[in-house]
């Protein structure tokens, strides 16, 4: 003969019903007094609802997304000896996390503790028939009255984050409605350790940044100022804007703002098209960044790298990423070993992988392996803008439009065709100082060309 007892859902106070969102246990686990069970929630927190004997699981009765209120059976717990042997009155309580506790709070505390009378009274009901129900804690759940706009996630996850120094306001939920979910911390720390976050906040428990605090996002019914129509992400959107957007919140950008005198190479770039034009190759000023790109990569090593985790990975190799604008959002197609090539070679490749780019027809490891990342909006316009590093490189060039400037020479102006450049760097590695030399060594390239065989 064997006892069973029935755990009952406690008094939820408020809410008639609440969702099963997790459950912390499976049948054959052995649980402690006051472990938690399941993860609930109603439409304003979220609350984990523990045991208030030990024992086995022996049955669960409910599933995720159940919709369940005070008094119905959540599992059946096969108590243990010593909580046998505890004879009554045992003790339930129910831990209530709000989903409003800020991430680096400490725990709520337990609530709700009264004597649990009938937990241990079925000793002699067979295992089958006779399951008896502990009595719910007589205290009742206080949630908090409103947690909109915090990230979604139960109290367990919340306590994994605060545990790591994590903050769930940079993690994106995988789970229904956008919860965040263990799994998706796991992801988040994993990211960090590869270098995308500051591994000494870590370290030291600390966490990033303290949380954002941010106000939710607007939630707006267009339809009340006009006729609308809904058309969503592309696929490739989806991709980037992700990518774009860790990149953006995680490393620290700085944006260099330089120009350079390109007087000389726009003609000799002329010059090699009237040159070349029955080749069918158009040498482009893309092909002279990305050579002139490598060659400050050798000259200032240390922005040829990644970061991993406290070190810097130090590349020897030279492979150049392009921005490549497509019906369907932006795409970084990579050149390979970009030193080995000459500028032809390199405006060749550079308008076959923008035509495959654009064609959609870029295979993964095309745009894979960059060490550094030009995006040139110089045929469209603008006159500087600050391009986002494409992690884990860092740093990016950003082109904008040539333009003719009236350069003061001591005895009159004269015309100076400029290009304007904008490198954006990541200033956990890179210095302001060194960002600007960078700068400053690709503009005088671009001014003289000659000095890239130096
Ligand atoms: N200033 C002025 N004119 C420029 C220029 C510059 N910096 N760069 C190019 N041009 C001119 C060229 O001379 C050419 O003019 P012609 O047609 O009269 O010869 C025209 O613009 C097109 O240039 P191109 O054929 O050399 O192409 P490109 O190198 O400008 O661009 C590519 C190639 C793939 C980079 C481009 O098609 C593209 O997709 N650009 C957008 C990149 C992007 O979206 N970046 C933003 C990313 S978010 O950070």
């Amino acid at each position: 003969m064997t006892n069973i007892t029935a755990i009952e859902v406690p008094d939820i106070g408020d809410f008639d019903t609440v969702e099963v969102i997790e459950i912390l246990v499976k049948v054959g686990d052995a649980v402690k007094a006051e472990q938690s069970l399941i993860t609930v929630e109603s439409d304003k927190a979220s609350m984990e609802i523990p045991t208030s004997i030990a024992g086995i699981v022996k049955a669960i009765a409910v599933k995720v997304g159940d919709k369940i209120k005070q008094g119905s059976v959540m599992l059946s717990i096969e108590p243990s000896a010593a909580a046998l042997s505890a004879a009554a009155p045992a003790i339930a309580s129910v831990a209530v996390t709000s989903s409003a506790s800020n991430a680096s709070a400490p725990a709520a505390p337990s609530v709700g503790v009264a004597p649990a009378a009938s937990a241990v009274a079925a000793l002699s009901a067979p295992v089958a028939a006779a399951v008896t129900p502990a009595a719910p804690p007589a205290g009742k759940l206080e949630l908090p009255t409103s947690t909109v706009g915090l990230p979604h996630a139960s109290p367990s996850v919340r306590k994994f984050a605060r545990e790591l120094g994590v903050d769930l306001g940079l993690v994106k939920g995988s789970g229904a409605k956008e919860r965040i979910v263990q799994e998706d911390i796991q992801n988040f720390v994993k990211q960090a350790l590869a270098g995308g976050v500051s591994a000494s906040g870590f370290a030291q428990g600390a966490s990033l940044g303290g949380g954002l605090d941010l106000l939710p996002w607007p939630k707006v019914d267009f339809t009340k100022f006009g006729e609308t129509t809904a058309k969503p992400l592309s696929r490739i959107k989806k991709i980037s804007g992700a990518n774009l957007h860790r990149n953006w919140v995680m490393i620290p950008h700085v944006t260099n703002n330089d120009e350079a005198n390109i007087t000389e190479l726009e003609a000799f770039r002329v010059t090699l098209n009237k040159e070349n034009e029955k080749s069918g190759i158009k040498v482009t000023m893309l092909a002279f960044l990305i050579k002139a790109v490598v060659a400050a990569l050798k000259k200032f090593p240390e922005f040829n790298a990644s970061l991993d985790g406290e070190n810097l990975v130090l590349k020897q190799y030279f492979h150049i990423g392009f921005a490549a604008d497509t019906p369907n959002g932006l795409v970084v197609p990579v050149i390979r070993d970009a030193d080995k090539k000459g500028i032809l070679q390199l405006a060749a490749e550079s308008s076959e992988l923008a035509k495959k780019a654009r064609d959609g027809k870029l295979a993964p490891a095309e745009m894979q392996g960059g060490c550094m990342s030009i995006s040139s909006l110089g045929g469209i316009g603008g006159t500087h803008f600050t391009p986002i590093i494409n992690a884990p490189e860092l740093a990016i060039l950003g082109v904008s439009k040539s333009y003719m400037k009236p350069v003061w020479d001591g005895k009159q102006f004269v015309p100076q065709l400029t290009l304007p450049l904008s490198l954006s760097y990541d200033h956990r590695v890179i210095d302001g100082a060194s960002g600007a030399r960078f700068n400053a060594y690709l503009g005088g390239l671009l001014a003289d060309f000659r000095r890239i065989v130096l």
